[in-house]
């Protein structure tokens, strides 16, 4: 009888330390980026950003269907391996979560969302902007951001029209995103009436790009294109300075991070590098993304660095799509998400058209003076 009393006594004190009691409801959401390796600066920023929405969604207090929900963030590293990818996704359908916020790339992110499509699990990428993520038929797959389409073309008319390239060559990391960025941006420099006179390719683990570059400075270009991330695009900007090709470096979401300039070892001239961001608010909405990164800064004393913003907003659209079917599970939450219109998050009005896809995107053009990024434009 003593013993009885004793675990209940014990289960009591359990929960006033702080775990949820047994009428809570506890809610798992995923997180997976590359925390680990050359772009974990990106990763962690997304995954801060879960963990913010997170943590003040606990804050707060959110009741789903009359109960009172805690919710747990699953954060899981990817290194932005494919295989790891589907690891991860792999041991978060394990773990039976209520929803998934990722991946952060696309080649990590197109094939988790097999796994969770299989498990029925709704998933937001908050950056993965490879278009064919969310034109596999899958019902679950959703994205706060605008795909590669959209980016590629603008920068691609941006290069012909704004910056009034006429040498303009491409190179690309070979990766879902990367190559995928750089042959829409090809075909937005031929919609433009311009043309590209060269293309070359690297890897996202290179870091010597001597051979592609001299290559490509024989033909004397005046706007240089790269498809890929901003660990990648540092290092060859560098190299670009070395080798005496003054071209613009133009480049998609991938390279417009907060880190480039360091990465670039300061090498980056004053608007030299023009880049977007696949979303993007003006007016009176910058302000609710302002306070956001004002907060960001704050609590992890460190600069946004791309789509932390997106990544909360994912968070507190996928709850608040539970609160509404008052109910966290998949099956019975994934219609009213699909169906999402008019919320507004700090990074704009968030609706998904029936792929998934985030209606009316944005994208935000900018560039880098004095090694800080500066909005140029934000256009739809
Ligand atoms: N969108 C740029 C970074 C992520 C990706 O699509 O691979």
């Amino acid at each position: 009888m003593q013993v009885k009393l004793n675990v209940i006594v014990g289960a009591v004190a359990l929960c006033v330390g702080g775990t949820a009691f047994a009428q809570d409801l506890v809610v798992k959401i995923g997180h997976v980026g590359p925390t680990s390796g050359a772009i974990a600066h990106l990763g962690k920023d997304n995954e801060n950003g879960a963990r913010m929405a997170i943590e003040e969604l606990n804050a707060k207090g959110v009741t789903i269907g009359g109960k009172k929900a805690k919710f747990e963030l699953l954060a899981e590293d990817d290194g932005g391996d494919p295989k790891q990818g589907t690891a991860a996704a792999q041991k978060l359908v394990d773990s039976k979560v209520n929803g998934v916020i990722g991946h952060l790339n696309s080649g990590t992110t197109i094939p988790a969302s097999k796994l969770y499509s299989d498990a029925g699990i709704p998933q937001i990428s908050p950056s993965a902007t490879n278009p064919r993520y969310t034109r596999q038929g899958y019902k679950t797959t959703f994205r706060v951001v605008a795909d590669d389409v959209h980016l590629g073309g603008t920068l691609g008319r941006y290069a012909v029209k704004d910056l009034k390239g006429k040498k303009i060559v491409v190179i690309d990391d070979r990766t879902a995103y990367g190559q995928g960025v750089a042959d829409e941006f090809e075909k937005g420099v031929k919609a433009a009436g311009g043309a590209t006179i060269g293309r070359e390719f690297t890897n996202d683990k290179a870091t010597d790009f001597t051979a592609i570059l001299t290559s490509l400075k024989a033909k004397s270009p005046d706007v240089v294109f790269f498809g890929g991330m901003d660990a990648v695009a540092g290092p060859m900007i560098r190299q670009m300075k070395q080798l005496g090709i003054n071209a613009k470096f133009v480049g998609g979401d991938g390279i417009c991070s907060s880190e480039l300039p360091k990465l670039a070892a300061g090498t980056l001239a004053d608007s030299q590098v023009v880049c977007a961001e696949a979303g993007g608010v003006e007016g009176e909405a910058k302000k609710s993304m302002d306070d956001f990164r004002a907060k960001f800064k704050a609590k992890y004393n460190a600069e946004v660095q791309v789509y932390a913003p997106y990544v909360y907003d994912a968070t507190m659209v996928m709850v608040a799509a539970m609160v509404k079917a008052g109910s966290a599970e998949p099956a019975k939450y994934l219609p009213v998400l699909a169906a999402t219109d008019g919320y507004k998050g700090v990074t704009g009005t968030i609706g998904f058209d029936n792929k998934g896809d985030i209606k009316n995107g944005a994208l935000t053009l900018y560039t880098y003076k004095g090694g800080k990024r500066e909005q140029l434009a934000v256009v739809r």
